[in-house]
């Protein structure tokens, strides 16, 4: 594609008629290209009315220079730019080329009036002309400062706008062209063309004219390309008509005090992120950010009674015991949202429609009473799991600091579990625990090492154990499938109904796979006694 200056030269010297359509902000621009428009009027007027201000100077060159630059970022078709007197003498004019050819803006249009100007429309005749002779050197002094040969000065007459005749628009016009003005826009403020038409008639074609039909816009275009005027320019029908848009939504807005009235006849947010171009960033971030990972998931196994704990769970699972002024469940949610793990799924059965806390999904395992961990496990993992995250797996009866799970969602292993070294003091009161065996105690070395474990059970020898499994279980994403199958085998064997969560450590152990261990140090508690559950509103007191 051309380079946009040269797109515009062509424009303006194409012997066809061609047409610039009015934008004043990079969304506008952008619509204006995607209507098949070859080049874009930045109005003074619209960019001035998007500001809110009056088309008197208010708004700075550089305010307008900043917004005429997101309409060239926006687009690939040139732009000619509305550039009133050129804010300020010959050496303003240098500056503002300047500035427009580094922010691809294509050319510029300057009219013989003084700043700051008036809009032409508003009292015409009252406002004063350029000297002739000042405004020639405005325009040389445009073309000098510009770097690309192709960057395009029109200068425009307001003689017809001031009341003065054609002699005196000719005159000007010659003088114009005579000094490099690569077109000449004639302006006129009249309901039919007759000012503009004869200015052409007597030119002579001198050079390429620009006309502006916003008064005259009753005049069929074929007239205008049969007496070979180079660009027409629609100078602001889009603001118009975004105005008029605007006002008839917000007043029916306001009116209704609803939406229903207004939704089908506005475009959707989508088409604004499509003009936005919000899929090219959705690619980009594709290639130039780390890949997302989405955060772990957590399976909380809550359907068993808790029978030792008797008259409490008489009618609600220990899962929803108080501690500390809620239940013991709740504990646990708190913890997983604190280090973001908010996808939540809570296994239950005893008494479920008791375990009722907020904004997690619930599984329900029916068959409680006469099954296993693992079969709450695999309902849980039917329900509703895909391989698109890590999860953590958990008992609901236990009180723990984050950092526990935390730690193992960090472990980079398929399966990772949390040990507890102080093992001796569930072993000291008899109390049922998983205790491990392990590839190493928990000493230094195995703080730099990876430590892994090779068996797990309720009842192993003293001297064999080095630690307690605190009934966590990280499974990352690409084992899922692993561990569905291995349940699924499992469990094709009924006497493993009731089976527990050891019997599938051991089983991927025998089947050659790896269980990462990580050694903590308390700050957990297993809710399984009377007892505990005092200690466990003690730790809060
Ligand atoms: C503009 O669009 O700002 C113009 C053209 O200068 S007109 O408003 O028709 O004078
Ligand atoms: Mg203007």
């Amino acid at each position: 594609m051309p380079k946009k200056t040269t797109q515009l030269k062509h424009l303006i010297t194409s012997s066809q008629l061609e047409f610039l359509m009015e934008a004043h902000n990079g969304i506008s621009a952008k619509i204006v290209e995607e209507a098949g428009f070859k080049g874009i009027w930045g109005s003074g007027l619209s960019i001035a009315a998007q500001f809110g201000v009056r088309d008197n100077n208010e708004a700075s060159w550089t305010q307008v220079l900043e917004v005429v630059e997101f309409m060239a970022d926006a687009t690939q078709i040139p732009i000619l730019l509305d550039g009133d007197t050129g804010y300020g003498d010959f050496n303003n004019m240098r500056r503002l080329v300047n500035k427009l050819e580094q922010r691809a803006v294509a050319g510029v249009c300057i009219e013989d009036k003084l700043f700051p100007k008036t809009n032409s429309f508003i009292d015409g005749s009252a406002q004063p002309l350029a000297d002739i002779q000042e405004f020639c050197g405005k325009i040389k002094a445009g073309k000098d400062a510009q770097h690309d040969d192709d960057f395009c000065i029109v200068a425009r007459i307001e003689a017809f706008i001031a009341g003065h005749g054609l002699e005196a628009a000719l005159q000007r016009a010659r003088a114009y062209q005579a000094a490099g003005a690569d077109a000449i826009l004639i302006h006129s403020a009249r309901r039919t063309p007759y000012e503009v038409l004869a200015f052409k008639q007597n030119w002579d074609d001198r050079c390429p004219v620009i006309i502006v039909p916003t008064k005259y816009y009753a005049t069929p275009t074929e007239v205008f390309r049969e007496d070979g005027f180079s660009i027409v320019i629609w100078a602001n029908q889009t603001l118009r008509s975004a105005v008029t848009a605007m006002q008839k939504t917000v007043q029916t807005i306001k009116q209704r005090e609803n939406l229903l009235a207004i939704e089908d006849q506005i475009v959707p947010v989508a088409e604004i992120f499509r003009l936005q171009g919000a899929a090219e960033l959705q690619k980009a971030e594709q290639r130039y950010l780390p890949p997302r990972v989405k955060p772990a998931a957590a399976i909380i196994l809550a359907a068993s009674r808790g029978e030792q704990l008797r008259e409490l769970t008489a009618t609600k699972p220990k899962v929803m015991l108080e501690i500390a002024g809620k239940p013991l469940l709740a504990h646990s949610l708190v913890a997983y949202r604190e280090i973001d793990i908010k996808d939540i799924t809570v296994v239950r059965g005893y008494q479920k429609n008791t375990v009722n806390l907020p904004g997690v999904h619930y599984v329900d395992n029916d068959d409680y009473a006469n099954s296993g961990e693992l079969l709450s496990l695999q309902k849980a993992l039917n329900a509703k799991f895909t391989s698109e995250q890590d999860f953590v797996i958990c008992y609901g009866d236990i009180l723990f600091k984050k950092y526990i799970p935390a730690i193992l969602c960090e472990t980079e292993a398929d399966f990772v579990i949390a040990v507890d070294t102080q093992w001796q003091e569930s072993a000291n009161r008899h109390r049922l625990a998983d205790y491990v065996t392990c590839t190493q105690p928990s000493t230094r070395t195995a703080f730099f090492q990876p430590v892994y474990l090779t068996h797990m059970a309720g009842d192993l020898a003293a001297q064999a154990i080095d630690g307690e499994w605190m009934g966590f279980l990280k499974v990352k994403q690409t084992a899922l499938l692993l561990l569905r199958e291995t349940l699924a085998s499992l469990l094709a064997d009924s006497r493993h109904k009731t089976a527990k969560m050891p019997l599938l450590f051991n089983t991927l152990i025998k089947q050659g796979y790896q269980i990462r261990v990580i050694y903590t140090t308390g700050h957990w508690l297993d809710v399984d006694s009377l007892e505990d559950v005092v200690n466990a509103n003690a730790l809060f007191s």
